[in-house]
């Protein structure tokens, strides 16, 4: 009996402290570890739009440090060419397209991510982390009738954020308010907010019938409430002392984050700073107006790389800076006329926003989904250029690695290894998204089935990826998705028609 007890006490003990032991990679660093996580999120940034990327007219010395001193991914996707569901596969490890409601989401819908499905924060929470979001949501909030003037919930805070900043949806959307834990930001009860997206309030301007007071003109949708001479998408009524003031916004942000930092610098924590540039309208601050050269669009991308050298420097003084993984992406690819007359067209010249892919966002070609993806950990990541192929879906299952987290069975797969720079492998497939299609990578390989519909995105101006019949190039070789090679190599496509569906049923 004595003996048994001792026994199981034993074993009690080896229960208890397996989970803590740790395990060695290839170069003998221990897991877990709790460095901080940060995420750096852009909105709408594409390939070739960072310097490190390739881009000349447009310079990003904050992301080319990350860059330069950190893992760059040439093969890095988001798992979507829009912004809902890819963040909602960042934030759920789950593929977007399993969700039907996981689409471009007004800024009344209710929450999309159930209050009780795994999520990177959640397991972070778990792991002891104190985590936050500062920035862009868009993925839903409430119920379904959501009361600007009360608490707003569920939101972020329920579904694993200790702290939340947000815009609720887009910059082009309404409510163009903050809201801060649930609550609107400077509100006045006195001047409550109405919103809706199915019908204006008496009285209320719009861009449709008072062009007179725009100061941005709309060129598709957008043509609802203005709110500072901007139309935007949606109607809305009320709240004037809350409504941001779209030049301040980065600003805003970086504050936040940086604050956040100064105040959770002695216990792990995870950020994501979801930036609102370069998705219109963009609004750059009068420092950076005009500096590229190539119109606003232009100018936010500038401003989004100050915002990050200055939430670098912030890193840097409170000494966290070495034990801080940071990971910057965008969420889908690149757009130029998204639906005002910004210049963004005209002053383009000759850069490349998608660098040398094919498409942008909206589209199933590579420029809707590959995007920048890099890597930082100072001191820990040896510098590199990195081919394996990753998906922003992949930090859950390889953060949960590192920090020693749990999750169950996702999408999402370990690739701690590639992330900090310890191999090259990544994953052998990946399944991509745009407007509920989806196409697949596999290996050097893209395969598109055939999908009805234009060619073009007339409005955007942007090729869609649907053609009559199956698409299938070699990256490798053909980068720019020109020569479709699915009737020279016929056993490959079917290989990869019949995966697709393996995982789309599983
Ligand atoms: C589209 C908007 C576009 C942008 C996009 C969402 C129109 C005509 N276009 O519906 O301007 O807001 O939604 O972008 O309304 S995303 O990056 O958040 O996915
Ligand atoms: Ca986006």
């Amino acid at each position: 009996m004595q003996k048994q007890l001792v026994h199981i006490s034993v074993m009690t003990l080896f229960l208890l402290t397996a989970p803590v032991a740790c395990k060695k990679d290839k170069k003998g660093e221990q897991y877990p570890e709790k460095p901080n996580i940060v995420i750096i999120y852009t909105d709408d940034l594409g390939y070739g739009d960072v310097s490190c990327y390739g881009a000349q007219k447009i310079q990003t010395p904050n992301i080319d440090r990350l860059a330069k001193e950190g893992v760059k991914f040439t093969s890095g996707y988001a798992s979507s060419a829009t912004c809902t569901p890819s963040r909602y596969a960042l934030l759920t490890g789950s593929y977007p397209w399993r969700n039907k409601k996981a689409k471009i989401l007004p800024g009344t819908a209710p929450l999309l991510i159930d209050t009780a499905q795994q999520t990177l924060p959640e397991m972070l929470r778990k792991a002891g982390y104190y985590t936050g979001i500062v920035g862009k949501w868009h993925l839903g909030l409430g119920t379904g009738n959501v009361d600007w003037n009360g608490h707003i919930s569920p939101g972020p805070n329920e579904v694993g954020f200790d702290y939340s900043f947000i815009m609720a949806a887009t910059q082009d959307r309404v409510p163009t308010v903050y809201i801060e834990n649930g609550n609107v930001v400077g509100l006045d009860p006195e001047d409550p907010i109405a919103v809706s997206y199915k019908e204006n309030f008496p009285g209320e301007p719009t861009g449709l019938e008072n062009p007179e007071m725009l100061r941005m003109k709309w060129h598709h949708g957008h043509n609802n409430s203005i709110v500072n001479g901007i139309p935007r998408i949606g109607f809305m009524k009320g709240g004037d002392q809350a409504r941001w003031i779209d030049e301040d916004m980065a600003d805003r942000f970086l504050e936040k984050a940086q604050s956040y930092v100064r105040g959770h610098k002695d216990s792990p924590f995870f950020l994501y700073y979801a930036m609102q540039q370069p998705h219109v309208p963009r609004t750059p601050h009068p420092r950076f107006a005009g500096t590229t050269g190539l119109g606003p669009r232009g100018d936010v991308i500038a401003e989004a790389d100050w915002c990050i050298g200055e939430f670098l420097k912030t890193l840097e003084e409170e000494g966290v800076l070495e034990n801080t993984l940071i990971v910057f992406t965008s969420d889908n690819g690149p757009v130029l006329n998204d639906g005002y007359y910004d210049d963004a067209v005209e002053k383009l010249g000759d850069h490349k926003p998608a660098g040398r892919l094919r498409g942008g966002k909206y589209s199933l070609f590579e420029g809707g989904t590959r995007v920048p993806f890099i890597t930082y950990w100072k001191g820990r990541i040896s510098p590199q250029v990195s081919d394996a192929l990753v998906c922003q879906m992949d930090l859950l299952k390889s953060v949960s690695r590192l920090v020693g987290g749990e999750t169950t069975g996702t999408d999402s797969r370990d690739m701690l290894d590639e992330f900090l720079g310890q191999n090259t492998k990544g994953r052998e497939t990946l399944v991509l998204e745009a407007n509920g299609r989806t196409a697949i990578r596999m290996r050097n390989w893209v395969m598109i089935p055939p999908y009805e519909g234009p060619g073009i995105s007339r409005n955007v101006n942007i090729e869609t990826g649907n053609a009559d019949s199956y698409q299938l190039y070699d990256l490798k070789m053909d980068i720019g998705q020109w020569e479709n090679l699915a009737k020279t190599y016929p056993d490959t496509l079917k290989q990869m028609i019949t995966r697709l569906d393996s995982i789309k049923k599983n």
